[in-house]
């Protein structure tokens, strides 16, 4: 009887709730369900509720708890307010992306900085966020002109952003807006008094239930599928930003919660499961995977990375990584024949 009386008892004390902005993406959806399957009440925003195509994976979340689809958007400020009142923390993931676009300025960066703000805005009237959690990016942290090889970054380097704004380098504008926005909400927290933890993956992949195949896992499989233009792209971001640099999606998403469960965390965090280069990426997909015949020649492209990121500040903490470099493709490979992408 007292066992049973007990455990009524704590079902009843309050649940942690936390709101998610921007639902509908690859990181975002799979954090919404970490959360619910951890007990968490989750808010989650999107741009377009309406849109049952978009969010029929969110929905179909709704069964593992309490799960509430708010619209929003990150250029209206007022669209916030209401999913945010009352919850502990928030998870602001969402970010414009547009690596074609022709106006960086106003397509990515502008928006991206206004969420920010925003989103901060959101929290600090709502006087109950005990913690904001912003999804930032390795492209915030390791853009630089030096050259050489065996740089080790951490959480005190920044991107050059003077660099990608003179030179403007392919896909400059997506690395300037993450490294202005993650700025902008430093400043933000700072200035109005809010626990900002800021989460730094590199490319990520593993297995989406997202309804489209999300661009990151197409490029961390394009050495697998033999698609030129985003084995070019894999090869451009080695030289921009120093690294082939993965990590499974889950544990991106589980550091997050770690993140703002852990009172003692603060800063910046780097969460990146392993570093590596195209070369060496090409060697070990070819030797594991021989039916995809992935070539290993690249020519004079640099074999070695120039840098490594680390995350040895988020491992100090107590958090351990579950998937290496194996179960990341092993996992991905069977997502992407159970999508009919690969035989
Ligand atoms: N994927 C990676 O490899 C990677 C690596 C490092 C960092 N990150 C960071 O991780 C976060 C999530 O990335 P992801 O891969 O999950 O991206 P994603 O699948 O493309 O999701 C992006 C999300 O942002 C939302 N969004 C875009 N513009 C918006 C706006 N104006 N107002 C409101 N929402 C808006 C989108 O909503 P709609 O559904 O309405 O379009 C979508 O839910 C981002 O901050 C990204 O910079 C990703
Ligand atoms: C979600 O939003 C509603 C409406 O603003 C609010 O009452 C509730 O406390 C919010 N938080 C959660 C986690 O449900
Ligand atoms: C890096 O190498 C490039 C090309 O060789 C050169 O133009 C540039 O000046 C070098 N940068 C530094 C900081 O040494
Ligand atoms: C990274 O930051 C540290 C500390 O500010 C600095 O000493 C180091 O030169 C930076 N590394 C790079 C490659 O910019
Ligand atoms: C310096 C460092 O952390 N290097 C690691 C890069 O990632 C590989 C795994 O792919 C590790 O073996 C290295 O130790």
């Amino acid at each position: 009887m007292i066992h049973i009386f007990s455990s009524s008892m704590a079902s009843q004390t309050k649940k942690n709730t936390a709101c998610v902005i921007g639902g509908t993406g690859f990181v975002a959806s799979l954090l919404i369900k970490l959360l619910l399957e951890k007990g968490y009440a989750v808010n989650t925003t999107v741009r377009d509720p309406d849109n049952q195509k978009k969010i029929a994976h969110l929905i179909a979340l709704q069964h593992l708890g309490d799960l509430n689809i708010f619209a929003a958007d990150l250029t209206n400020e007022e669209s916030f307010n209401a999913p945010i009142a009352c919850c502990d923390f928030v998870f602001h993931v969402a970010t414009p992306v547009n690596f074609a676009s022709e106006d960086p300025e106003n397509d990515m960066i502008k928006p991206a900085i206004q969420g920010v703000h925003n989103v901060l805005k959101a929290c600090a009237k709502a006087k109950t966020v005990k913690r904001v959690i912003l999804t930032s990016s390795a492209a915030a942290v390791s853009i630089n002109k030096l050259n050489g090889t065996g740089l080790v970054m951490d959480e005190k380097n920044w991107t050059d952003v003077e660099f990608l704004t003179s030179e403007k380098p392919p896909t400059w504008g997506y690395p300037a807006s993450k490294t202005l926005a993650e700025k902008a909400a430093w400043k933000f927290a700072e200035e109005n008094n809010i626990d900002l933890i800021t989460v730094i993956p590199s490319l990520m992949t593993g297995p989406s239930f997202t309804p489209h195949i999300p661009d990151s896992i197409n490029l961390a499989m394009s050495l697998i599928t033999g698609n030129k233009f985003l084995i070019n792209g894999l090869k451009g971001m080695q030289m921009l930003s120093g690294s082939i640099s993965i990590t499974h999606v889950e544990d991106v998403c589980r550091a997050h919660i770690f993140l703002a469960e852990k009172v003692s965390a603060s800063g910046r965090y780097i969460c990146c499961g392993v570093n590596t280069s195209v070369v060496e990426l090409a060697k070990f997909l070819n030797k594991r995977y021989p039916q995809y015949q992935v070539p290993t020649d690249c020519g004079d492209f640099p074999s070695k990375a120039k840098l490594i990121i680390t995350s040895e500040k988020l491992s100090s903490e107590g958090f351990s990584f579950k998937y290496g470099i194996e179960e990341i493709y092993d996992q991905t490979v069977e997502y992407f024949k159970a999508n009919g992408l690969l035989n």
